[in-house]
C-alpha cells in the first residue's frame, strides 16, 4: 500500500514507527466498564447548584457522584471519534472538498455529548494522558499545562494530519443555564494525497451548555457559529449550531457553507449533531440556497437511503453519521469506554502521571463512590500543598511536556509539544515525572 502515500506521509508514519508509538497498545480497545450499571445516587442537579451562581465550575465542590469517570484530558480525546474524516479528507483533489470533511469532523465531536450531563474529573496540574490507535494509525498526547484557569495541552499525528491546540473551558453558572465557552484555538494540518504542500487549518469550537437544570430534565446544547480557515489557499467554511430553542424545535441542527478561495459558495450541509451530517454541492454561483434538514422517518433512518461519497451533480450526500449508543454505564459512548482501559500491556509503558493511574478516576469508574470521593479530596490536597511549596521557594510551574511558542503562521501564542514524551517513552525513561496521585 505505499505507493498511496505521499513522501510527506511516509516520513510521518516511519517517525511514528521508530518512536515506538504504538507499543504497549497490543490488548486492544477495552469494550466494556468493569460494572454493568452504575446505580449512582439520583441527586437533583438543582438542589445543589442553587448556592453556587456565578461560580465557574473548576472552583466548586459537588459530591463526586455528579462526575463521570473521565477526565477533561480524555474528553479533548474523545473529538478523536470520527478520525476517519480526516484521512478521507487527505484523499480529495478539490480543496473544498478537504474542507467540508475537515468541517464535519469538527462538528462530529458533539455526537458524544448526548446524555452525558456529568463533570468530568478536573485534571491535576502535570497529569498526562496517551492513547495510540495503531489501527486508526494516530497518537495522542495531552498534559494540563495550567491550573487555573484550567488548560490542557494536545497534540495528535498521524501520516495524513496533526491535529493540536489548547482546551480552554470558560465555564459560567448563571441561575438558569450552565454555559461553557472555548477560549482555544484549534490547528489541523492536513498532508493531502494529490499535492506536496499541506493545509493548516484553524477554528475555535462552538459554545456548550447544560440548559433544564431548574425543570430536572438537564440536557446539554451546543450553539454559536464557528469559522474555520484554511490559511494555506484562503477556503473558507462557516458552521451555524443552532441553539435548541423554544420547545426544542432546532435541537440538535446545523447548517454550514465551505467557500473557495475566491469567496465562491462550493458545498452547503447540514444536519444533527446527534446524528448525521449530508452535503450538497452549490451549482448556481451566489446561490442562497439552504441545506434542507429533514428528520428521521419512523423505522428507517435517514442515513440508509441516501448516497455516500461527494456527488457533483447537485444531489445530497450523507458525509458522517454518529455511531450507535448501546446503553451503558454514566451513558459513555463505546469510543470513551476504550480510554481509561488499564490494558496489562499497556500500564509498563505509560507516565506515572497518566490519567489512568489517577486512583479516584479509577475507583468511580469501578462504582466505589465512597472512595472515589475520598481519594478525590486526596489528591486535590496534595496538589495544594505543592503548589503552596512552590509559592514559598518562589518556584514558577512549568509544564514538562509542551512550551508556549508563537505559531509561525498565526503569529498567536499556541502549547507547542516539545518532542520528548514519546522518545523518552521508548527507552522507558518516563521515571522522573512528579509524584502528583
Ligand atoms: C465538548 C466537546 C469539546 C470538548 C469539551 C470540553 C468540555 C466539556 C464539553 C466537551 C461537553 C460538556 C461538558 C464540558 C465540561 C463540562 C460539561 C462535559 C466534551 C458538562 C456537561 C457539565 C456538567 C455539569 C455538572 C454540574 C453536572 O470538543
Amino acid at each position: 500500500a505505499d505507493v498511496e502515500f505521499t513522501e510527506a506521509q511516509k516520513e510521518k508514519r516511519e517517525m511514528l514507527l521508530k518512536e515506538g508509538s504504538y507499543l504497549g497498545y497490543e490488548d486492544g480497545v477495552r469494550t466494556k466498564l468493569r460494572i454493568s450499571k452504575d446505580n449512582r445516587p439520583k441527586m437533583s442537579l438543582w438542589s445543589v447548584l442553587k448556592s453556587m451562581i456565578g461560580k465557574d465550575m473548576t472552583r466548586m465542590t459537588l459530591p463526586v457522584t455528579f462526575n463521570e469517570p473521565t477526565s477533561l484530558l480524555q474528553r479533548v480525546a474523545e473529538d478523536l471519534e470520527y478520525s476517519n474524516l480526516l484521512d478521507e479528507a487527505a484523499t480529495f483533489e478539490d480543496s473544498t472538498l478537504r474542507m467540508l470533511h475537515v468541517a464535519v469532523f469538527s462538528a462530529s465531536s458533539y455526537a458524544s455529548t448526548i446524555k452525558r450531563v456529568a463533570k468530568p474529573f478536573n485534571p491535576l496540574l502535570g497529569e498526562t494522558f496517551e492513547y495510540s490507535r495503531p489501527d486508526m494509525h494516530y497518537r495522542f498526547f495531552t498534559e494540563q499545562v495550567s491550573h487555573h484557569p484550567v488548560i490542557s495541552a494536545t497534540w495528535t499525528e498521524s501520516p495524513k494530519w496533526d491535529f493540536y491546540g489548547e482546551s480552554n473551558v470558560d465555564s459560567d453558572f448563571n441561575g438558569r443555564s450552565f454555559d461553557f465557552k472555548h477560549l482555544g484555538l484549534w490547528y489541523l494540518n492536513i498532508r493531502p494525497d494529490s499535492q506536496t504542500e499541506s493545509d493548516l487549518y484553524t477554528w475555535k469550537k462552538p459554545n456548550n451548555t447544560v440548559v433544564g437544570i431548574l425543570v430536572g430534565n438537564p440536557q446539554v446544547d451546543n450553539y454559536g457559529d464557528v469559522e474555520i480557515v484554511n490559511h494555506t489557499n484562503g477556503d473558507r467554511c462557516c458552521i451555524h449550531f443552532k441553539a435548541r430553542g423554544w420547545r426544542s424545535s432546532s435541537a440538535y441542527e446545523l447548517k454550514g457553507e465551505v467557500y473557495n478561495g475566491k469567496g465562491g459558495k462550493e458545498w452547503i450541509f447540514g444536519g444533527h449533531w446527534n446524528e448525521a451530517i449530508y452535503a450538497k454541492k452549490v451549482l448556481k454561483p451566489n446561490s442562497s440556497e439552504e441545506m434542507q434538514l429533514e428528520k428521521t422517518k419512523a423505522g428507517i433512518p435517514a442515513t440508509a437511503r441516501s448516497k455516500t461519497g461527494p456527488q457533483s451533480d447537485g444531489s445530497k450526500f450523507l458525509v458522517w453519521h454518529a455511531h450507535s449508543r448501546p446503553e451503558t454505564p454514566f451513558n459513555l459512548t463505546q469510543f470513551a469506554i476504550t480510554l481509561n482501559a488499564p490494558q496489562p500491556k499497556l500500564l509498563p509503558w505509560i507516565a506515572p502521571t497518566d490519567t489512568r493511574h489517577r486512583p479516584d478516576q479509577r475507583a468511580m469508574e469501578e462504582g466505589r463512590y465512597d472512595e472515589a470521593g475520598d481519594e478525590k479530596h486526596r489528591v486535590e490536597q496534595k496538589q495544594r500543598k505543592a503548589r503552596r511549596e512552590r509559592e514559598l521557594n518562589h518556584e514558577e510551574y512549568k509544564p514538562k511536556w509542551f512550551k508556549q511558542e508563537t505559531h509561525p503562521v498565526t503569529k498567536l501564542k499556541y502549547w507547542k509539544y516539545q518532542g520528548e514524551y514519546w522518545k523518552r517513552r521508548k527507552d522507558h525513561k518516563l521515571g522522573d515525572c512528579p509524584d502528583i496521585f
